[in-house]
C-alpha cells in the first residue's frame, strides 16, 4: 500500500514534472542522459568522500539491467524530517530540490547538470531501492514508477531489515531506469569504467570497486598519486621529455588549486581542466590563469638564463605549450559554469588562484631542477624558431592552397549553395568512382582518398600542410585550418566519412577524424562531420503485393539486424548477399542505400568528452600495436559514433 502524506503528494508531482521533461534534467534520454543518473548516484557517494567519511565506492552492473552503486559513508540520516514529516531519506529521494545539491557537500556541484539530485534519477526510475547502514541497523526504502514509496513506514520510521556492526555505516543505492523514458536502458561497462577510472585520478586516495555481473568483470581503481598519475596515464605510450609529471598544489584564499604537466615530444598541447571534478572542456578562466602564469615565468626564465637574447622576441604561449600535456583542477566553493553547456568556467578568482599558485610553486620547483628547466626551454626555442621559420613557408602553402588542382581528385557539385551541399569523402579510388555515377551531381560532391592518410598524431603542421590528401581536402573545404580556420566559408553543410565496414576502413575513419579533431575541431563542434553508414547485408525474399507474389529485397545495416530479420519477418530469404565493401556494390545499390538523403543513415560525429576523445587518439596513433587493433575492431564491430 502506497502512504502519502498531503505534503508527499505535491512531491510526487514534482518529480512526474521531471518524467514530463527528462531532458531539462539530465540532458537527453539517450545513453548520454542514461548514464547522467549513475553519475548522480555516483557523485552523491564521492561527497561522502570529500567531506571524509569514506574511501570505497563500489559499483555493480547487476544481471536483471540495474545497477548498484555503495558508498561506506555515514548513511543518509533516517531521521523524521522537521517540516516534511517523513523520514529524511525519503525527502531525500522524492522531494525535488530547485537549484541544485541538496545538503552542503564542502563544494557545491551545482552548475550545469550537476547536482540535479537523487530524486530526479528516482523520477526516471521504474524502480529503486535504498539500503542505508546506520547505528548498527539496516534500514530501507524502495520506489517504483518514478518515485512511488512502496515501502510501508513503521511508526513514521523505515522498516529494519537487519542488523550490522556499528562501524559498518554507509548508503546502497540500487535503481533500474525506465525504459518507457530513456530510449536504451542498457549500461554500458565501457562508459562506466571510463568515468571510473577518471574519478579515482580526481580523488586520490578513493578506492572504487567495479563489478559487472554480466560478463563477470571485476576491476578496482585508486590512484595514491592522483593528477599527476592522470598525467602519466594520459603520456603513457608517448615519448617524455622528463620521466615524472611535474605536480603543484597550493591554496589562494578558499581556492584549492592542482597542477600536473609532463612535456612530450609530440608537437600538439593538451589541458583537461576540472572544477569541483567536473570536467570544464571548455576551460575558462583556470585555464587562462594556467597559460598566463606558465607564458610568464618561463619567459622570465629564459631571460634570465640567456636562452632568449636581448634582441629575441618573447616566447609566444604556443612554444611554451608545445607538447605539454597539463591537468588542472581546482576546487571553488561558488563555481560559475557558462556557456550553451555549461562546461567553461567563469569565475574570475579561479583565474588569479591558479596563476598565483602555480607560479609560484612551479619556480620554487624549477629553481631546484634546472636540468628539466633547461630542457622544457629548449624544447620551446625550438618551437620557436620553427615557427618563425616556418612562418613564410606556411603562409607560401596556404597560399598555393588557394590554387591548388582539386579538378583530378574532387568531383565537385553544380550547386554553390552551402546550405545544401555535401561532400563524400571515400575511402579508395574504385568506390570513388561508383558515388561518382551513383550521386546526385547537384548536391553533392566526392573526393576519394587514396590510401592512408598521414597520421596527424605523428606530424607537424608542416608536412600535414604538404600531404596531398590532406591539401585537397583543406582546399575543397575552403575554410582554411588551424588559426586561419573560418567555418563561415565552409562549402559544405554535411561532410560525409564513407568508408568500408571493415578494420582497415575503420582505421582511415579514425585517422580522419583524429585530422579533424586536432586541426578543425570547429567542424566536429558544429555538427557537420558525419559517417555514412553503408549496409552489410542485402536480403532478398518473395512477398505477396496486391495478391500477387513478389521479389522484394532489403538491406541490413548489421549483424543485429539480420537476426531480426530472420526471428521476426517471418520470410524465407532466397538470396542473401554480404558487402565486403562499398566497390561490391553498383550504382543503384550504392545510391540506394548510402548517398539517397531519404534511406541513408548518416551518424554525426561529436566529441563527447576531450579526455576519452584524446586517449583513443593516443591509443591510436601509438606504436603499440595490440591497442590499436583492439579499438579498430571494437569501432568495426559496433559502428560507435562518437570521436
Ligand atoms: C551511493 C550513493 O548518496 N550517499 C550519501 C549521505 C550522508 C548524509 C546525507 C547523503 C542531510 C540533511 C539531507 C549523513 N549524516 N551514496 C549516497 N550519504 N546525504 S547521500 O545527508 C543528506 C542531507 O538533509 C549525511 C550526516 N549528515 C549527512
Amino acid at each position: 500500500m502506497e502512504q502519502y502524506t498531503g505534503s508527499q503528494i505535491v512531491v510526487l508531482e514534482g518529480l512526474e514534472a521531471v518524467r514530463k521533461r527528462p531532458g531539462m534534467y539530465i540532458g537527453s534520454t539517450g545513453s548520454r542522459g542514461l548514464h547522467h543518473l549513475v553519475w548522480e548516484i555516483l557523485d552523491n557517494g564521492i561527497d561522502e568522500h570529500l567531506g571524509g567519511f569514506c574511501n570505497e565506492i563500489e559499483v555493480t552492473l547487476l544481471k536483471d539491467g540495474g545497477i548498484s552503486i555503495t558508498d561506506h559513508g555515514r548513511g543518509v540520516p533516517i531521521d523524521i524530517h522537521p517540516t516534511k514529516h517523513i523520514p529524511t531519506a525519503r525527502v531525500v529521494y522524492t522531494i525535488l530540490h530547485a537549484g541544485g545539491k541538496f545538503g552542503s557537500g564542502a563544494y557545491k556541484v551545482s552548475g550545469g547538470l550537476h547536482g540535479v539530485g537523487a530524486s530526479v534519477v528516482n523520477a526516471l526510475s521504474s524502480r529503486m531501492i535504498v539500503e542505508i547502514r546506520r547505528d548498527g541497523r539496516i534500514y530501507q526504502d524502495e520506489y517504483q514508477n518514478g518515485g512511488h514509496p512502496i515501502t510501508e513506514l513503521v511508526d513514521g520510521m523505515l522498516p529494519v531489515i537487519g542488523k550490522c556492526n556499528k562501524s559498518d555505516t554507509g548508503t546502497k543505492v540500487t535503481f533500474y531506469p525506465d525504459p518507457s523514458i530513456f530510449e536504451t536502458v542498457e549500461f554500458k561497462a565501457d562508459t562506466i569504467t571510463k568515468k571510473l577510472k577518471e574519478t579515482a585520478f580526481l580523488n586520490k586516495g578513493l578506492r572504487i570497486r567495479f563489478s559487472d555481473e554480466i560478463s563477470g568483470l571485476k576491476t578496482e581503481y585508486f590512484e595514491e598519486y592522483g593528477i599527476k598519475s592522470f598525467v602519466s596515464y594520459i603520456n603513457r605510450e608517448t615519448e617524455v621529455l622528463h620521466k615524472e609529471p611535474i605536480y603543484i598544489e597550493g591554496k589562494s584564499g578558499d581556492i584549492e588549486v592542482e597542477v600536473a604537466f609532463q612535456y612530450t615530444t609530440s608537437f600538439t598541447e593538451q589541458i583537461n581542466a576540472y572544477c569541483n571534478r567536473i570536467n570544464v572542456v571548455d576551460g575558462g578562466t583556470l585555464v587562462t590563469g594556467f597559460k598566463m602564469a606558465l607564458t610568464r615565468v618561463m619567459n622570465q626564465y629564459a631571460r634570465e638564463l640567456g636562452v632568449l637574447k636581448e634582441k629575441d622576441e618573447n616566447f609566444d604561449g604556443k612554444d611554451i605549450r608545445n607538447g605539454l600535456v597539463a591537468i588542472i583542477s581546482i576546487k571553488h566553493p561558488d563555481p560559475q559554469f557558462e556557456g550553451q553547456t555549461k562546461t567553461k568556467l567563469g569565475n574570475t578568482d579561479a583565474k588569479t588562484a591558479v596563476d598565483d599558485v602555480f607560479s609560484g610553486e612551479v619556480t620554487r620547483y624549477f629553481d631546484k631542477n634546472v636540468d628539466i628547466l633547461k630542457t622544457i626551454l629548449d624544447n620551446s626555442m625550438k618551437s620557436y624558431t620553427a615557427r618563425k621559420a616556418g612562418d613564410k613557408a606556411r603562409n607560401a602553402v596556404l597560399k598555393q592552397l588557394l590554387d591548388v588542382d582539386t579538378k583530378s581528385k574532387l568531383a565537385s557539385c553544380s550547386s554553390k549553395k552551402p546550405e545544401e551541399c555535401e561532400v563524400y569523402i571515400v575511402e579508395g579510388d574504385s568506390a570513388g568512382g561508383t558515388v561518382k555515377t551513383a550521386r546526385n551531381r547537384r548536391t553533392q560532391a566526392v573526393l576519394p582518398l587514396r590510401g592512408k592518410i598521414l597520421n596527424v598524431e605523428k606530424a607537424n603542421l608542416e608536412k600535414i600542410l604538404v600531404n596531398n590528401e590532406i591539401k585537397t581536402m583543406i582546399a575543397s573545404f575552403g575554410c582554411g585550418i588551424g588559426d586561419d580556420f573560418d567555418i563561415k566559408k565552409l562549402r559544405y553543410d554535411k561532410i560525409i566519412i564513407l568508408t568500408d565496414a571493415d578494420v582497415d576502413g575503420a582505421h582511415i575513419s579514425t585517422l580522419l577524424l583524429t585530422f579533424f579533431y586536432r586541426f578543425m575541431p570547429e567542424l566536429i563542434m558544429a555538427g557537420k562531420v558525419y559517417r555514412g553508414l553503408p549496409p552489410l547485408y542485402r536480403v532478398e525474399y518473395e512477398d505477396t503485393v496486391r495478391g500477387k507474389k513478389k521479389k522484394i529485397h532489403k538491406y541490413l545495416f548489421n549483424d543485429f539486424e539480420l537476426e531480426k530479420f530472420r526471428r521476426e519477418s517471418g520470410k524465407k530469404i532466397l538470396t542473401l548477399q554480404r558487402y565486403k565493401g562499398l566497390g561490391e556494390m553498383d550504382a543503384e545499390q550504392l545510391w540506394e542505400t548510402t548517398l539517397d538523403p531519404e534511406n541513408r543513415i548518416l551518424a554525426q560525429v561529436s566529441i563527447s568528452d576531450t579526455v576519452e576523445a584524446d586517449e583513443i587518439t593516443t591509443l591510436l596513433m601509438s606504436s603499440n600495436v595490440p591497442p590499436r587493433r583492439q579499438f579498430v575492431m571494437d569501432e568495426a564491430k559496433y559502428a560507435k559514433l562518437d570521436v
